[in-house]
């Protein structure tokens, strides 16, 4: 395994949005990870690290996305990138910011590389472009563009392509399984130098990992601990690192062409683009960082619940205190709007566990050992019945009833 710990300190070229220096590395780089390294070292203790550019050497977008030549960075090949111009895309402008958020439309690619080309939507970013799910969806293979590294394949929310299409008999299949907007969390980033991602912690507390095809990335990154010096006065979340003193003092990374990082549960960041980028991401979990995303549910519940306690009232108002009726009602209320709030309830959740166990996404050395896996859900399945809310959602008793005849009883 090729580590380097801590790299020499950043090249500083001319480029005006590094004006800042980037400190020396602080965070580990490897050429290979073996998949046990990477539970033991960083998905267990939620630690961020770095792949280098040999992760993504042999991936074909590192040849057809990139204008050949002998330079890094490279200059972005927009031509290639017209195979996929009629695909409708998300597309934020950095130049106009909207509450907490950028001004948002949905565009043709090829009308934004049309703009590009005229060197003209200097803010526009292409965020979250569902281009692997296009790809599978228009009968083609994502190997046109990448392969997940080995110990990135252990991924609960993007199983394997086949599966996701023809759900083992029994199992409910993903939910949407052939909208290209909601059926995955692997996105394609693209967008000039200049255009960023303002502050944020991933969905669902997620890990995500990134890789730079072309140009390259300065990352800010946040552990939970860290929070509080990127609040303004209000005790609010900043939109731009970059407007505070020390930019926050957080770990900051130049992200290199080719390279992979990867982002922790749970860890507030923030994305400057210093040169042209496109860039491939996938939010994920594996079991065991299931706790974390168990407890980021019901952190999400509890707000959800604060925003309608009024909705409380009302129900127990309308039919009574006594008896059960008033509660199922409730906790369907709190889980309809969990839904939308923080993209899944518990069905979902659930339904993901079971799936996963039923249909494991990587090779068993790819994973973790099956006692780790199910020790996580079998605490996870405990807590969970402690919940008053369990025992009102019948349907997620089912599943998780399920999930015991795979794995064993919860006891
Ligand atoms: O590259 C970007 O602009 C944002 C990526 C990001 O936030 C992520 O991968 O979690």
């Amino acid at each position: 395994m090729g580590e380097s710990a801590s790299i020499e300190p950043q090249r500083h070229d001319d480029n005006p949005l590094l004006i800042n220096s980037v400190p020396r590395r602080s965070i580990p780089t490897y050429d290979t990870l073996s998949y046990d390294d990477y539970l033991q070292k960083h998905l267990t203790p939620n630690t961020p690290f770095i792949l280098s550019s040999q992760a993504t050497r042999d991936w074909a977008s590192a040849r057809t996305f990139r204008i050949p030549s002998c330079s890094t960075p490279s200059l972005p090949n927009l031509s290639a990138l017209r195979l996929y111009a009629h695909h409708v895309i998300p597309v934020a402008n950095t130049l106009r910011q909207q509450f907490s958020e950028f001004e948002r439309s949905e565009q043709l690619l090829g009308e934004v590389l049309d703009l590009w080309e005229r060197d003209e939507g200097k803010g526009l970013y292409v965020k979250d472009w569902h281009l692997m799910a296009e790809i599978e969806n228009e009968g083609r293979n994502v190997q046109e563009v990448y392969q997940v590294p080995d110990c990135l394949r252990d991924d609960w929310l993007n199983p394997p392509f086949d599966r996701r299409l023809r759900p083992r008999n029994g199992d409910d299949p993903l939910p949407n399984p052939t909208s290209t907007s909601s059926s995955d969390f692997r996105f394609t980033y693209l967008g000039p130098a200049g255009t960023y991602t303002p502050l944020h912690r991933d969905v669902y507390g997620s890990y995500s990992w990134s890789a730079n095809i072309v140009g390259r990335k300065i990352w800010w990154l946040f552990p939970p601990d860290k929070l509080g010096s990127v609040k303004d006065k209000h005790g609010e979340l900043v939109f731009d690192v970059r407007e505070l003193k020390d930019e926050g003092g957080g770990i900051k990374i130049l992200q290199e062409e080719g390279e992979i990082i990867f982002v922790p549960s749970g860890w507030h960041h923030q994305v400057l683009n210093i040169d042209f980028c496109i860039s491939i991401n996938h939010n994920f979990f594996a079991s065991p960082t299931l706790p974390l995303i168990y407890e980021t549910l019901c952190t999400s519940q509890l707000r959800v619940e604060e925003a309608i306690s009024d909705v409380k009232e009302m129900i127990i108002e309308r039919v009574g205190s006594e008896g059960d009726l008033w509660e199922k009602e409730w906790v369907e209320e709190v889980q309809g709007l969990l839904e939308r709030d923080a993209g899944w309830g518990w069905k979902g959740f659930w339904q993901t566990v079971k799936n996963n166990v039923q249909n494991p996404p990587a090779l068993e050395i790819l994973s973790p050992s099956t006692q780790l896996r199910d020790g996580r859900i079998i605490d996870t399945i405990k807590k969970f019945k402690g919940r008053r809310d369990w025992l009102f959602l019948e349907d997620v008793g089912v599943i998780i009833q399920n999930i015991e005849k795979s794995i064993g009883p919860s006891g």
